[in-house]
């Protein structure tokens, strides 16, 4: 058996103008969950559907070192990171984001401080009756990671280092200057953190040993032993950038209370579905459209052989909405109950399989509290979103129009 061959030309501009739907069109049109394409003149593995997730993300078969475009891992990963780790030595940097993402302790600490921040924050924006959702929360976002982590964010920029990060997730679907400068800005916000990691190596900056930042600091593999401070920067970002990062799915949430009101209801009276809604949220929010890995070594599937250094793309976001999964995919059910926690391969926003052994992100736990957090403060409050952010923008990847504009009830202007 071989992989059947997309007919078409090279994918690279049709997926720089549609990376969420071009690899399941191209899967449903072949028939097939595995097909080869040209990619930038070379031949890619595009993948999709749950058997495909599982055989891309499982027993290391496949690295991301070199895989990503410069464009997106300069502003995500950078090359000192855990995710461009392999094998035992990937395993042991990921456990220290486990400790760090999983234990319930932290997360709600996590959650309850952005709780905190908003909770601060809600009176100022009734006031002005109107704001943009996506703006106001990046910042609170940011706070409450800097607090959580240890890192005081007057090290790191203080206000403009929300806007740094956003920059970093927002340019990262983006070539040519805008990626240049979010570019810039990374490399702005990771001399800050050096120095806060030389500060807390040195004692300057003295923290309980197990706060985020002083385990980041004080990491030691026991093979490899302490992490460069460029890793470490690389790492501490990694913490930081992805709670800002959270602040989508937040706009995606309030977008879905907006398109479907009944749930504003639904969400007071049974709490408990709180994270059913923002679970089904994360499954159709678009958001990383694809991850892409190279064959660590030669591989079979299916009888075929994946050489070894053949690419290959995963489609994260069409796994989602895969009918065979998700009967009826488009519509919104919180009643598919989806879980992070299942660590299945079909449900993958944030990557597919065990997240101790994959390169599956070990924060979904932390990106649902905080979502529960956003969703339980919005369905509380009295508002309605202004018409055109119930549109999505063009941005990549795509938020409700205008960051979500919402007006208060009985608000100022
Ligand atoms: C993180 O900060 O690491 C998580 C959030 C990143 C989401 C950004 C999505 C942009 C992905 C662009 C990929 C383009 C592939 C063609």
């Amino acid at each position: 058996m071989t992989f059947p061959r997309d007919p078409g030309r090279d994918l690279v501009l049709r997926l720089l103008r549609d990376p969420f739907g071009l690899i399941a069109g191209k899967a449903a049109k072949l028939e097939t969950d595995a097909f080869e394409a040209r990619l930038a003149g070379r031949t890619v593995l595009c993948l999709h559907g749950s058997e495909a997730a599982a055989f891309f993300y499982d027993d290391d078969r496949f690295t991301r070192v070199g895989a990503m475009p410069r464009s997106v891992s300069r502003l995500l990963q950078d090359r000192r990171s855990v995710q461009s780790l392999d094998g035992p030595a990937h395993r042991r940097r990921k456990a220290l984001f486990l400790d760090l993402l999983l234990p319930e302790a932290r997360v709600a600490d996590l959650a309850d401080r952005f709780d905190a921040l908003w909770r601060e924050a809600e009176p100022e924006w009734r006031r002005r009756g109107r704001i943009a959702l996506l703006e106001e929360v990046t910042p609170l976002l940011a706070a409450a990671a800097c607090g959580w982590t240890g890192a005081p964010i007057s090290a790191l920029g203080g206000r403009r280092l929300a806007r740094d990060l956003e920059a970093m997730v927002a340019n990262a679907g983006r070539l040519g200057p805008r990626n240049w400068r979010a570019r810039w800005r990374r490399g702005r916000v990771e001399r800050r953190a050096a120095k806060l990691i030389r500060r807390v190596r040195r004692g300057d900056l003295v923290l309980s040993a197990e706060t985020p930042l002083a385990r980041i600091a004080f990491f030691e593999d026991p093979e490899d032993g302490a992490m460069s401070e460029a890793a470490a920067v690389d790492e501490l970002l990694n913490l930081l950038r992805p709670v800002v990062a959270v602040n989508r799915f937040i706009a995606h949430a309030a977008l879905a209370l907006a398109r479907e009101p009944a749930w504003r209801t639904r969400l007071r009276d049974d709490p408990a579905m709180l994270e059913p809604f923002v679970e089904e949220v994360r499954r159709l929010a678009p958001f990383f459209p694809l991850i892409a890995g190279r064959a660590a070594r030669n591989l079979v599937w299916r009888g075929e052989t994946v050489a070894a250094g053949r690419w290959a793309l995963l489609d994260l976001h069409g796994t989602n909405r895969d009918p065979g999964a998700f009967p009826d995919p488009e519509r919104f059910d919180p009643g598919r109950a989806p879980s992070w926690r299942d660590q299945d391969h079909r449900f993958v926003p944030q990557g597919a399989g065990d997240a101790a052994r994959t390169h599956r992100c070990p924060g979904e736990a932390a990106t649902v509290a905080l979502m529960k957090v956003a969703t339980a403060r919005l369905r509380a409050a009295d508002w309605e979103a202004a018409p055109g952010s119930l549109e999505l923008s063009n941005d990549m990847p795509p938020v409700p129009r205008g960051g979500f504009e919402m007006r208060f009830a009985g608000g100022g202007r």
